[in-house]
């Protein structure tokens, strides 16, 4: 049955259950829907508010009614008391027919609070596709990486914020764009045109980048962007699939209309392996000078926020610092992880790589990102066949690559400068810095530095999670003003050729095996700095994983049968630390074995002479141990200021003639290494006059020696370093135990000065370091303990509460609250927040949400 009230306007309510309606004397409340379906459900109780057109007419409504009055509001204004819940919803229903009577309904209480920090399900169609988004199951089960936008929808969503997309042009009237495009604004710098439309035919790119950072939220369309109400300007400056404007036209473009646009996506990266200044794969002087202008000018002089593509050629062996448009330690250099988290095929390595966002692989073995494309027959996808039809794209063999993982941390940065206009760019890579994930443990560039921070040369700090970010942006403190110290070392050294050996130590060691020749393997780590001295196993070929417990100890493996790779994957599986191969044949001879980057431990290729002596001599003395010395030739930069490091430079001057075959390494006065050059395809010189850029030392104490290490892997070509120059930048601080912790703000607010970075001294989470930049109290926790109730989708709901790694909660519930509670089921806690969905039902249960340990 239908019930109609006056609210004062007429409104149909429908009892959620029809059973419900025949309550009991002692029945209070009743639940409804509107008819219309629209809003949530409501509870009525058992009064009516009425409300009469005059005060004289109030007497003869409640006398005809016949209930008592329970409460007196004004004189035309009052809360009649009826038996239960369907006699005031039945008498609610008679008064609301009279004419005499505007608003008559029973009172009103909501459920359970229905909105948690969780948007709700977007009504767009294709939401469920967009795993980068939210990856979980219908049920919100993690299935793997994800930038977790739904959590931070309801503190941002990019509004007042334009972000640039720098690319071939935007299909600008595309039903998820033309409401963000509409105010521009929007230029092509090849026809020097005020038009942001595809450039040609084949201009597909731009379109499906600008729909990853604002395609429209809850249009009942498609799938969203990451930020569904920045604003999208179209800079055109590609004309063809290989034209790009000339590099006046690409310093205008990196300067246009600051006074509007605030955040810039660059979903390119240059194609050329050698280092060619300028403008091939490094910005010309007048391109310099328009990023400096777009830095120091834009967002009202915080800096335009401006991200860019690490680039799609790790199987040619590139690094991303070998490209000055990404490495510029202003802007912010996104690589992508497939599904799982772990870094895709393509995605190019750097020590420059700040974060990394989801994208697809080469083919369609992983999922791929869903997002539009040019309207119809136009763009990568003309086929009504697919997943939302030829608008959108979703085939990683159309559209996939760090292109498509650079659009969505530019939805991220307009996140937080809407949810902060106050941040400086700087302020936006910090607040990516502390709040992203590393994913995949396997990474072998994964090191953590001495501000306790997980960085790696493939992802830099991991995946943002949205929400973590946009909770930081909003209580962030401006970083201090950026300073840069430069220590210049004008020493001329040959840089050694074919460098690395292995210290072998035993008693009674033949002295021919204290120091062996080796040759490192082509790909995956290196002992850049001297290992530990280790005891060392013959594990015979390694054709199998060793039965051995191998931990703490180096392998001695001999060549033939199986490929190098698996031998040293063995030596590792079993613990091995490094892995040291020798020859079968030809007595001296070496050489590089050819090795995937993703080769898990250090390895190293010696002579079949040196490896038949060792093999012998384990024979008859187990106590050897060997460690690896890379040789490099090391220059050190002693530095007096004590910085907190933000990015940091190495200016190198060399005459080496082949680029290619040179390896170049950093390491911090904290241990942390930085991997600036390793060999590559590249055969031309250099380099003459490069600067290579690292983020490995995020928040690491300036302070002491750095060494800079040069080496060469492959005989000939020798070159010379004439000069050499460390750039550090960051805030000078106070920091005598060098923990990156202020002194004065530990004593302060810790008491004491023996904490570190990473210890979370109040447990709530978040570590002394993050407390520390966002000026929160480290011994009081940040959060407090609440859980949140909502919709995860139609069918299932979503508990959350601030949760940490490593703690079990414990889920109790009881139909009762005042009977005992029952446990439902153990949840392992996740930082920083924690989950437990369940299916909706009918009627009323309670929950608790219990610490375990
Ligand atoms: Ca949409
Ligand atoms: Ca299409
Ligand atoms: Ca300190
Ligand atoms: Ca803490």
């Amino acid at each position: 049955s239908v019930f109609i009230v006056r609210e004062p306007q007429p409104r149909e309510y429908i009892p959620e259950d029809a059973a419900s309606i025949a309550v009991t004397e002692s029945d209070k409340w009743v639940e409804v829907r509107a008819a219309d379906g629209s809003g949530p459900v409501i509870q009525f109780g058992d009064r009516i508010i009425v409300q009469s057109r005059t005060a004289s007419e109030m007497d003869g409504i409640v006398k005809t009614v016949g209930l008592p009055i329970a409460s007196w509001h004004a004189p035309n204004l009052v809360v009649l008391q009826a038996p239960d819940a369907k006699s005031a919803l039945t008498e609610a229903s008679r008064l609301a027919a009279m004419q005499e009577v505007v608003v008559a309904h029973p009172v009103i209480r909501g459920r359970l609070r229905r909105t948690g920090p969780l948007a709700s399900w977007p009504n767009d169609p294709y939401f469920y596709r967009q795993w980068h988004l939210e990856n979980r199951d219908t049920n919100g089960i993690r299935q793997g990486v994800d930038l977790n936008v739904r959590a931070a929808w309801p503190f941002s969503k990019g509004a007042g914020v334009t972000v640039a997309i720098g690319d071939d042009g935007v299909d600008l009237g595309h039903p998820e764009l033309a409401a963000r495009t509409a105010a521009g604004p929007h230029y092509n710098f090849y026809l020097r045109i005020a038009s942001g439309g595809p450039s040609y035919s084949g201009a597909s790119h731009g379109t499906a980048n600008a729909g990853l950072v604002a395609a429209s939220l809850g249009n009942m369309a498609g799938g969203s962007g990451v930020a569904p109400l920045a604003n999208l300007s179209s800079l055109v400056i590609f004309y063809s699939d290989y034209g790009v404007v000339d590099s006046q036209g690409m310093a205008d473009m990196f300067q246009y209309r600051l006074d509007v646009i605030g955040v810039h996506s660059h979903s390119w990266s240059t194609y050329y392996d050698a280092q060619i200044p300028p403008y091939l794969n490094s910005p010309s002087v007048v391109e310099q000078n328009a990023q400096s202008n777009a830095f120091s000018l834009g967002r009202g002089g915080r800096g335009l926020v401006m991200v860019q593509s690490a680039g799609n050629y790790r199987a040619y062996d590139a690094d991303a610092n070998d490209d000055g448009y990404v490495s510029d330690p202003r802007k912010i250099a996104v690589g992508a992880v497939r599904a799982d988290g772990r870094a895709a095929s393509y995605s190019t390595p750097g020590a420059c790589v700040l974060v990394a966002a989801p994208s697809g692989e080469l083919d369609n073995s992983w999922p791929s990102i869903f997002t539009t494309d040019r309207r119809g027959s136009a763009g990568y996808n003309a086929s009504s066949q697919t997943i939302g039809g030829p608008d959108y794209v979703q085939d990683s063999t159309l559209y996939t690559g760090t292109s498509a993982s650079t659009p969505q941390i530019a939805g991220l940065a307009a996140l937080l400068v809407s949810a902060n206009t106050n941040l400086t760019y700087r302020d936006v890579q910090q607040i990516f810095v502390l709040s992203s994930r590393i994913w995949d443990r396997a990474d072998n560039t994964l090191q953590t530095n001495g501000a306790g921070l997980e960085v790696s040369h493939r992802v830099g700090f991991g995946v943002p999670d949205a929400a973590l970010a946009v909770n930081m942006a909003r209580i962030w403190p401006n970083r201090p003003p950026l300073a840069t110290f430069r220590f210049t070392n004008s020493v001329t050294l040959t840089i050694p050729e074919e460098n690395g050996s292995v210290e072998v130590n035993g008693s009674n060691l033949p002295p021919a095996l204290a120091s062996l020749r080796c040759l490192p393997a082509a790909r995956g780590p290196r002992a850049d700095k001297p290992t530990a001295s280790l005891p060392l196993v013959d594990i015979g070929l390694a054709t199998n994983r060793p039965s051995l417990n191998l931990t703490g100890k180096a392998a001695l493996i001999q060549r033939g049968s199986n490929t190098f790779s698996e031998k040293i994957q063995f030596a590792a599986a079993a613990g091995a630390a490094f892995a040291i191969v020798f020859n079968n044949i030809d007595a001296t001879a070496l050489l590089h074995m050819d090795t995937p980057d993703t080769s898990p431990i250090p390895a190293v290729f010696i002579g079949q002479n040196d490896g038949e002596g060792l093999r012998a001599f384990l024979l008859t003395n187990s106590s050897a141990t060997a460690r690896l010395l890379s040789g490099a030739a090391a220059v050190a930069f002693d530095v007096p200021a004590s910085v907190l490091c933000e990015h940091v430079g190495v200016r190198l001057q060399t005459t080496a003639p082949r680029r290619g075959q040179l390896r170049f390494t950093l390491e911090s006065p904290a241990g942390t290494v930085s991997v600036l050059q390793h060999a590559s395809s590249d055969n031309s010189a250099g380099p003459s006059d490069w600067t290579y850029y690292s983020v490995q030392h995020f928040y690491e104490n300036s302070q002491g020696t750095w060494w800079l290490r040069l080496g060469d892997d492959y005989a000939g070509d020798a070159g010379q370093l004439t000069r050499a120059e460390l750039i550090i930048m960051g805030v000078p601080i106070t920091d005598a135990n060098h923990n990156s912790l202020d002194d004065f703000w530990e004593l302060s607010q810790i008491g004491t000065l023996n904490s570190s970075a990473s210890d979370d001294t109040d447990g709530d989470g978040y570590s002394n370091l993050i407390e520390f930049i966002l000026n929160t109290p480290p011994n009081a926790p940040v959060t407090q303990f609440q859980v949140d109730y909502a919709n995860f989708n139609l069918g299932t709901v979503r508990l959350g509460w601030p949760g940490l790694n490593n703690r079990t909660y414990q889920i109790l519930g009881s139909e009762n609250p005042a009977l005992p509670f029952s446990v439902i089921t153990n949840v392992m806690g996740r930082f920083p927040e924690t989950e437990w969905h369940f299916g909706k039902t009918n009627g009323r249960f309670f929950y608790r949400v219990r610490v375990v340990q």
